[in-house]
């Protein structure tokens, strides 16, 4: 395998050959000793100039340049060669606590930062420019006498959001249902094995070198859903956290906890968890100043509570704003968050029951909430009101929260969209949530859900839960790489085209393998993936209705599997028509939680978008879309096409096969994701059509054969 960086592991985007141009160049490294993750970027830079021939000053102690690159601290100031000591005396304070500037002046590339992380993520942003960041190909040379032909203006670089987020929902032990990491399709945990630590602290290391390079600052080691031995990461365990802290604290990562609401009952004996107990708060007070104590950088608690069985402070008639100001009081001397989840909702219901809507729950919940949480509680909201479907509305939370801190969680492990044995490149999706318009144009477009999450004052983010285990490619399909790194780089940069990122990744991942001419591999991986969320809702669950697949598990479909249980995700399909009525007019009242003029246009089965058509109304077959084709056509050629996708996804990387542009173990790894892939859509085409045309009795128009 290429690249590895901890042995027989795939290097992902962080190949040694990707730091080829910054290897090969004269270094200077200033303020490295200034903090962990600066210490780090002279690792980097000293590990790279020696596989590529370059060398590496740490200043100032007496190395001389010249320099082709300066990376410093802005504090550095007088003690920098010129031309970075001018841009640190003109930056210096400007740039926060992540941000850098990255300037090229008479054959210098100089980047600068105010703190430790930000300098981390500047050298990651050379390693990305790779030749371009010395004056391209030509010009990179450093040698052409300062003339100016190379220069670049000084460009400042921040994130657009504060929190970016990976939760894991990793388990200890390996759970006789879900298995070691829930909803994980890439092996076991990266932490933890047989109920403790699993002790490979080389291979976190190497996980939080990659999300540092994408931009990634907050990681949770353990799931939401929080058993008996995971309890007791908060106490007993502490130190096995602490030694995954100290893997993380070098890329700028900080370390973060789910927690069971109910601990001062389970782990203190004590008779109740009620948040407004004297007892229970100093309890989660005394717990948080332990973990602290251990742990000094500690992000804070994610917490799960009155959800799908996880204990809350419902059991005590206290609402979520109780619940999480008390943890988040715990927590407040000490800098930490809570990260509260909106993803609340009965999951007993009575499938007989039409009234009640389970799209409806997280906002009847939380939105007469807004303004009460505390300043260290962040809301994390899941970007739609159902679970990670292929495709539903945004959420209306997001809108409804003015007064609270919001992050927007995605799923990049890929429970409904395909388990990472399906391409699906997820970046178009998130893509297209981030730049929803909650308003519409009302305010000339400006909120869009990125600048609500961005909004400092809010100082909300991005979380997503990841998709890596401890398989050798990190997310068992190696192109499921490209979710992880596009969520990055996505939180980083919400506007951020996906396309050019699925390029960026290809460029870092694959290109400096080569020693040819990368273009058709290039070629091959857009024609596979720019299109493949789309693709995938082809041929699965139609116009957003979900949850057509088999129940447990989630994969693969199961047309009713999901229709008479109580989990609340049904589609109504009969003999005359499908979909969810949430209208307000006749349905459950669900389209009123979005201000206008969504509100409007869900409501209105003429207005609503096709792609959403039954989440919000139930139609008869024969209603005719946007597009012209009616419902139940339209279910027919989509999954006709979708199958047939798949089919040609699996032709493009046959072709690449022996042609020396990929591992030839990849190449086997994806191949052999793809017949599966290939299997699974035909037969979501074949039961989705033979159940609407049995439901229906309208025949195909393209008499086609449905069995
Ligand atoms: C961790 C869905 C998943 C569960 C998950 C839950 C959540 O229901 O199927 O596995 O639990 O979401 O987000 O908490």
């Amino acid at each position: 395998m290429n690249g590895d960086v901890t042995t027989g592991v795939h290097a992902a985007w962080l190949p040694p050959e990707a730091f080829r141009a910054l290897g090969s160049r004269r270094v200077l490294v200033q303020g490295a000793e200034a903090g962990a993750p600066a210490g780090t970027v002279h690792e980097e830079v000293a590990r790279a100039c020696a596989a590529y021939g370059g060398r590496v000053g740490r200043g100032p102690g007496g190395e001389t340049g010249p320099y082709d690159l300066v990376l410093a601290l802005t504090g550095a100031g007088s003690a920098l060669p010129e031309p970075a000591r001018a841009q640190a005396r003109s930056a210096r304070g400007t740039l926060g606590d992540e941000g850098f500037l990255l300037a090229r002046r008479g054959g210098v590339t100089v980047v600068l930062a105010d703190a430790p992380a930000g300098l981390l993520y500047g050298l990651f942003h050379v390693v990305r420019l790779g030749e371009s960041a010395f004056g391209g190909e030509d010009g990179g040379d450093g040698k052409d006498g300062g003339d100016g032909k190379d220069d670049l203006p000084a460009a400042v670089h921040r994130p657009a959001l504060r929190t970016r987020m990976l939760d894991h929902w990793d388990n200890l032990d390996v759970h006789p249902v879900m298995g070691q990491v829930e909803r994980g399709y890439a092996g076991g945990s990266i932490f933890w094995r047989d109920g403790g630590p699993r002790g490979d602290l080389p291979r976190v290391r190497a996980y939080a070198r990659l999300l540092a390079a994408v931009g990634i600052n907050a990681v949770s080691v353990n799931n939401v859903n929080v058993h008996a031995a995971e309890t007791r990461l908060l106490t007993e365990r502490l130190g096995d956290v602490a030694d995954l802290a100290d893997a993380f604290r070098p890329y700028g990562i900080r370390l973060h906890l789910s927690v069971n609401f109910a601990s001062p009952v389970v782990l203190g004996g004590l008779p109740t968890a009620d948040p407004l107990d004297g007892d229970v708060r100093a309890w989660w007070g005394k717990a948080a100043a332990r973990v602290y104590e251990a742990i000094p950088d500690f992000g804070g608690f994610v917490v799960k509570a009155d959800s799908e069985g996880q204990p809350g402070p419902f059991t005590y008639g206290r609402s979520h704003a109780d619940g999480a100001n008390m943890l988040a009081e715990a927590l407040a001397p000490f800098g930490g968050e809570v990260h509260w989840r909106a993803f609340v909702y009965d999951h007993t219901q009575d499938w007989r029951d039409r009234s009640t809507d389970r799209a409806r729950a997280a906002y009847d919940h939380f939105a007469p909430l807004d303004g009460e949480f505390a300043a260290n509680v962040v809301l994390q909201v899941k970007h739609g009101p159902m679970d990670f479907q292929t495709r539903e509305p945004v959420s209306p939370v997001i809108a409804a929260m003015p007064a609270t801190r919001l992050a927007v969680e995605f799923q990049v492990t890929q429970e409904y969209t395909g388990q990472q044995r399906h391409v699906c490149y997820l970046g178009p999706m998130w893509s297209e949530i981030l730049g929803f318009q909650p308003w519409g144009g009302a305010d000339d477009g400006r909120r869009t859900v990125a600048a609500l999450v961005a909004d400092p004052a809010a100082g909300g983010g991005l979380v997503a839960v990841s998709n890596v285990g401890d398989d050798p490619y990190w997310t068992g399909h190696p192109l499921a790489q490209a979710n992880l790194y596009a969520f990055g780089r996505l939180a980083w940069a919400p506007h951020a085209d996906p396309v050019a990122l699925l390029d960026e990744w290809i460029d870092l991942t694959f290109v400096p393998l080569l020693s040819r001419d990368p273009a058709p591999l290039r070629r091959a991986l857009h024609a596979m993936m720019d299109g493949s969320w789309r693709t995938y809702e082809r041929y699965t669950a139609p116009l957003g209705v979900g949850f057509m697949v088999r129940p447990g598990h989630h994969y693969g479909p199961d047309v009713d599997g999901y229709e008479y249980t109580p989990w609340g995700t049904y589609h109504y399909a009969d003999r005359d028509g499908v979909g969810v009525d949430r209208t307000r007019a006749t349905g459950t009242g669900y389209t009123g939680q979005y201000p206008q003029p969504w509100s409007e246009v869900y409501e209105s089965q003429e207005r609503c978008p096709d792609e959403l058509l039954l989440f919000f109304h139930h139609v008869p077959y024969g209603h005719v879309l946007h597009s012209g084709a009616t419902v139940v056509q339209h279910i027919y050629d989509t999954h006709f096409a979708g199958a047939d996708e798949a089919a040609r996804t699996r032709s493009h990387w046959r072709e690449l096969a022996g042609a020396g542009l990929v591992d030839a173990a990849l190449h086997a790894r994806v191949l052999e994701r793809l017949d599966e892939q290939v299997r699974c859509a035909r037969e979501w085409r074949d039961q989705v059509n033979a159940y609407f045309l049995r439901k229906s009795g309208v025949p195909d128009a393209h008499g086609r054969h449905i069995p």
